[in-house]
């Protein structure tokens, strides 16, 4: 796993550097629109720490932090009403990931029927 680079988008978005289209905020996470939707509803979740991807979070955090990181996202489904029509989370990762930012973050996709998508 590369090391945290604290010039990626994320680190510049939860610095103030670069505005967001904010959905949700708590002390440890942020979501917010992503600039690019997929779906009627396309969010990203992240933590506000600086950790790389999915294994770096849930090996490194803190269990308020990740308890928290996942709440938010159901607080979201919840919000937006999808927890009946469904929704699909996704968190790419690494090189196979092609995981393009590198600090971790969940996409949390709705509003569309999705198709399957396992490659
Ligand atoms: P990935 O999982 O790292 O490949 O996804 C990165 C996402 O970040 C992608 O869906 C982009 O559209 C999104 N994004 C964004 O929302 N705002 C930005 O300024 C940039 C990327 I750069």
């Amino acid at each position: 796993m590369p090391d945290y680079d604290d010039q990626n988008i994320f680190a510049r978005i939860l610095r103030g550097e670069i505005p967001n289209d904010t959905v949700a905020e708590t002390d440890h996470t942020l979501a917010f629109n992503d600039i690019t939707p997929q779906a009627p509803l396309h969010v990203l979740v992240i933590p506000k720490g600086a950790y790389v991807d999915y294994a770096d979070f849930h090996m490194n955090a803190s269990d308020a932090e990740i308890a928290d990181f996942h709440r938010t996202a159901a607080d979201i489904c919840a919000d937006h009403g999808i927890t009946d029509t469904g929704f699909r989370t996704i968190s790419n990762a690494g090189d196979h990931g092609v995981q393009e930012v590198p600090h971790f973050h969940l996409h949390l996709l709705a509003g569309r029927p999705l198709g399957r998508m396992l490659a």
